[in-house]
């Protein structure tokens, strides 16, 4: 075995987005681009001697050549150890878990989640710091300039490992261990949940649907749901992770995952419903006949939070991504805890979670989690529902409807304009940001707009700074109409609108979601000229 250093010259555009770097597998695939990516990674860290690295991937197309190149490049950088999850799996919450127990120095997340896979689709690489947690922004901007730079990389030229036996080797001087992927994260998951609740439910006949979407949840679920909650076989549907997830859309969403939840509507429907995305760190929850949508989940989750051995003692403290509804703020304030509001993207909640300000988070994208990792966690919030299904006694819809009742409904959707030309996406952004300054004040269609800005976050532990992070234009009856430029995804741009309005008033609280927005939806489309700039007369996704 040799170590042997190769020149190379910089790829344009290997900037992380909202979630790493992700391209299309075709761009991946081109020589030295991956070796380019990770050499500017560990440029960035530094001396990388007697440091232990977590790896592992969500399994698609790409991901078992990625984690033999990188583990070549782990042992030509002094790494003293790698511990990689077996067949190179690992969720990205389970990665985040084993960062933490193991006290990794960090990890290598290969995922491109909610993106389709396969080698026409798409792949990803992202790097998480010793918390467990997606590396904040100050560090995603230095590997980027070592991108722009860099002019060669370290390679050893050992042979392809054995990835698919748990078990010890070396590659060069440095130690490899093959590990159990769901282990260590299963076992986080029985100190956090009533486990003989949530089997008490299942053994007392209780049904339940849990769509892997061919994705990497499924190796968990089995173990968890079907394995030690004792839930029957077959609870977990399309459990199998697969390198191109079936040809489908790993994103549990009402739209990809419309099966479930035609599934769920149907006679004789599951008493409840889950399903997660291509990383597993995505939860859907529906019930009988209603998707819970992710901002009233989190909100249902903080109120209830207690029910969970884990949370038993309270929470510290919310945060939501500022799109995401304010529905978790209202349940902030009837618990007299304090609500933070961060940019998109699950790198912001890190710090206040490191400093102990917040116990839960979340995100409108089917994204909730807490401080038990750094990494949002589909399967954890799906454990958390069950645990107040089996606590309560009572159905997904009647908690949901309980929960408006007493705090009030926010009717939330998002609409996305996917792949819409750069250009017209970026003019209508400065289209609106030229708005701003003129909009408070203003009456529109009986709306009275109370501010409208473009987002900016101070980070209260740091003091960083990240601006230009959404437009936000806010009602003065809390209705918002927020729009901004998606950062994952790898075709031209896709536009996101996100609309909320909040209706007190019970018996207001049964109307189509859609149809309680679209008064916002128009005033929406007309400031910004949505339609006409992209051509497009409806949203791709509506969620
Ligand atoms: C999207 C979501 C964001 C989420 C991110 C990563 O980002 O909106 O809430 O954190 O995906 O999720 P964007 O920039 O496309 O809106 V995952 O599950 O793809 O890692
Ligand atoms: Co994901």
């Amino acid at each position: 075995m040799t170590i042997h250093t190769v020149n190379t010259t910089p790829f344009a555009g290997q900037r992380p987005g909202t979630s790493g770097l992700r391209k299309k597998v075709s761009e991946f695939r081109q020589p030295a681009y991956l070796e380019n990516f990770v050499q500017s990674i560990f440029n960035t860290l530094g001396d990388c001697a007697g440091q232990t690295l977590v790896l592992g991937g969500d399994g698609r197309y790409f991901n078992r050549h990625a984690i033999q190149v990188i583990l070549r490049m782990a042992a030509a950088h002094g790494f003293a150890k790698v511990l990689v999850g077996q067949g190179g799996i690992l969720s990205t919450p389970a990665l985040s878990c084993v960062v933490r127990k193991r006290a990794a120095s960090g990890g290598i997340v290969l995922s491109a989640s909610h993106n389709p896979g396969g080698p026409d689709g798409d792949f990803g690489i992202k790097y998480n710091i010793a918390n467990g947690g997606p590396a904040p922004e100050k560090i995603t901007d230095a590997i980027y300039g070592q991108t722009q730079v860099l002019g060669e990389y370290r390679i050893s030229d050992a042979g392809d490992l054995d990835l698919d036996t748990i078990g010890s080797a070396r590659i060069e001087q440095m130690a490899v261990e093959v590990i159990d992927p769901v282990a260590d994260y299963a076992a986080l998951m029985a100190d956090l949940f009533d486990f003989a609740a949530i089997k008490a439910l299942f053994a007392g006949g209780f049904t339940m649907r849990f769509d892997g979407m061919h994705a990497v949840s499924g190796p968990y679920a089995h173990a968890i749901l079907e394995g030690l909650l004792g839930a029957p076989r077959g609870t977990v549907i399309n459990g199998t992770p697969l390198e191109d997830f079936g040809g489908h859309h790993p994103d549990p969403n009402p739209v990809n995952a419309a099966e479930l939840v035609a599934l769920m509507s149907a006679p004789g429907a599951p008493d409840f419903g889950a399903a997660s995305d291509g990383d597993a760190d995505r939860n859907m929850i529906v019930g009988r006949g209603i998707a819970v949508t992710p901002s009233d989940s989190l909100a249902i989750i903080a109120a209830n939070a207690a029910v969970a051995p884990g949370y038993r003692g309270g929470i510290k403290g919310i945060a939501r991504s500022m799109p995401t509804s304010t529905a978790p703020d209202r349940v902030a304030q009837a618990l007299q805890v304090p609500c933070y509001e961060t940019p998109t993207g699950w790198k912001y909640f890190g710090n206040l979670m490191d400093a102990g300000m917040v116990t839960l988070c979340g995100e409108e994208s089917y994204g909730t989690g807490s401080d038990h990792i750094r990494e949002k966690d589909g399967l954890w919030a799906v454990l958390f529902w069950l645990n107040l299904l089996a606590a309560s006694g009572k159905s997904v819809d009647t908690l949901v409807r309980e929960h408006w009742a007493r705090f009030g409904r926010n009717y939330y959707s998002r609409h996305d304009y996917e792949a819409v030309e750069a250009k017209a996406a970026e003019g209508l952004m400065t289209h609106l940001r030229e708005q701003l300054p003129a909009l408070a004040g203003q009456v529109i269609d009986g709306y009275t707009v109370d501010f409208a800005d473009d987002f900016v976050y101070k980070d209260p532990v740091d003091g960083s700074i990240a601006s230009k992070q959404g437009v936000r234009i806010v009602m003065n009856d809390g209705s918002r109409i927020v729009f901004r430029l998606s950062g994952t995804g790898t075709e031209g741009a896709t536009i996101r609108l996100y609309l909320e309005r909040y209706e007190r008033d019970v018996a207001m609280h049964g109307i189509p979601a859609q149809e309680a927005l679209a008064a916002l939806a128009a005033i929406a489309d007309r400031l910004a000229g949505l339609h006409q700039r992209t051509g497009r007369e409806r949203p791709t996704v509506t969620t």
